[in-house]
Parts: C-alpha cells; sequence; structure tokens
C-alpha cells in the first residue's frame, strides 16, 4: 500500500519512521510520502489560509494549494481521506476496509476547515471519504491521521508478525476485549482467575466470551445494540 499525507505540519508524520509502521516500511509493505501544503503556494508568504466568506471565527484554507498538491499526487485508484470532526465515523471497519486498497491519500486540514470545494473537486476525481475520529475536536487532521494510519497499517498482511491476535482483539468482533493476564499467578494479593490456571481449554474459551459480553455490556451497552 501507498500512504501519501498532505499537511502543513510535515514533521508531526516523523513518528512513523518508528515502531511497527516503521518496520513495515523499511520492508517495503508500506509507502509513504509526506507532502508540505505550503510547497504548492506561490506568494512570498506560502499563504494557506484565508477569512471565511460569510463571516465568523477563524480561518479557512484556501483550495489553489489543496489543488495543485492532490493534483500531483491523486490517481483514479486512490482513496482520498480528510480528516474531520464533521465526517463519518471511523471504525474498525472502515479500517478493514482500507487495509486492502493500493492507494490512501490524507489531507490534514487546520483552522476552521478546508474550502468544501476541494472536497467535492476531489471526489470528481477519486473517491473521497471524510472520516472522524470521535466526537471531540482537535485543532487539526494531524493526529487523527496518524491513528487511522496506524489503524489501517496494522491489518495490511505482514506487517503484524501473528494474524491470530488481530482476530482476538477489541473490535474485530464488534466485542470488547477479554481480560489478559500473566505470570506471577498472584501479584500483590491479587490471583489470576483460576479458570485460566485449569489447562481446560473449553472452559477458558466459555470464560473469555463471557468476560467480553460482561465488559462490553457495562462499558459500551451501545454495541450491543
Ligand atoms: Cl478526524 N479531525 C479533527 N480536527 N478533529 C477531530 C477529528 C478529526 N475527529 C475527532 N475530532
Amino acid at each position: 500500500m501507498r500512504i501519501d499525507i498532505v499537511t502543513i505540519f510535515p514533521e508531526f508524520f516523523s513518528v512513523l519512521d518508528v515502531s511497527l509502521l516503521g518496520k513495515a516500511r523499511e520492508s517495503g509493505l508500506i509507502g509513504l510520502g509526506i507532502h508540505d501544503l505550503r510547497d504548492f503556494t506561490h506568494d512570498r508568504h506560502r499563504t494557506v489560509d484565508d477569512t471565511p466568506y460569510g463571516g465568523g471565527a477563524g480561518m479557512v484554507m484556501k483550495p489553489e494549494p489543496w489543488g495543485e498538491a492532490l493534483d500531483s499526487i491523486l490517481v483514479p485508484e486512490s482513496v482520498v481521506i480528510f480528516p474531520s470532526p464533521a465526517g463519518e465515523p471511523f471504525t474498525q471497519a472502515t479500517a478493514q476496509e482500507l487495509s486492502t486498497e493500493p492507494h490512501l491519500i490524507f489531507g490534514c486540514g487546520r483552522y476552521e476547515g478546508i474550502d468544501e470545494r476541494v472536497v467535492d473537486y476531489t471526489a470528481t476525481r477519486a473517491r473521497v471519504r471524510c472520516m472522524s475520529m470521535g466526537d471531540y475536536v482537535l485543532n487539526g487532521g494531524e493526529v487523527a491521521a496518524m491513528a487511522m494510519i496506524e489503524a489501517i497499517g496494522r491489518l495490511i498482511p505482514g506487517v503484524i508478525g501473528n494474524p491470530q491476535s488481530l482476530l482476538e482483539e477489541s473490535h474485530s468482533d464488534g466485542l470488547l476485549e477479554y481480560p489478559s493476564y500473566t505470570k506471577p499467578a498472584e501479584w500483590r494479593g491479587l490471583e489470576v482467575p483460576p479458570v485460566l490456571l485449569s489447562g481446560n481449554h473449553g472452559a477458558i474459551a466459555a470464560w473469555r466470551r463471557e468476560q467480553q459480553l460482561e465488559r462490553t455490556r457495562r462499558i459500551r451497552p451501545d454495541l450491543l445494540d
């Protein structure tokens, strides 16, 4: 998979060199391009924003630099993702879907957003998804893009050593994950649930399922609706 990112903070994404996704890049499973939006401006001050038509607080990102940046990166096979608190919810299912795409572009907006015509125009050239990380507001799309890239990247075959772990984690089956324990069997007076030491694989599987359901009912009842 190829991932391109357009941002006014390219240095934000230097952390993608480390950890799991850094290895995936080295091994060629993921190709990454980070593009400074200001490189697509033509004025002395490298201006990327302007005041909103109709008035109101804050600044809006100008369409011209975005148009030029996306023209230079986009192909008809691309999926262009605009992180936005006004987008559709990004879920594990979204990550699963996007993990099979050959080319993702993340357009990271700042300020009060990007001129809406950038989204409309881009949608005539490729598939576009405006995606939100949750019901809270971040200063820009960069941190959200990073989270989405990690969620998507780890689902690409070969990026994670043990694919079984992908099947057993929270949200992969619509439930929260069961609690995990390792040695010692007693720690600070707290014991590991005895069933896990029983060697009875049927009983362990049943206990884990019960824990998943109990946790989900207690913490995220909305997932059971
Ligand atoms: Cl994707 N972007 C911004 N700026 N804020 C958010 C978000 C995205 N998701 C939740 N809040």
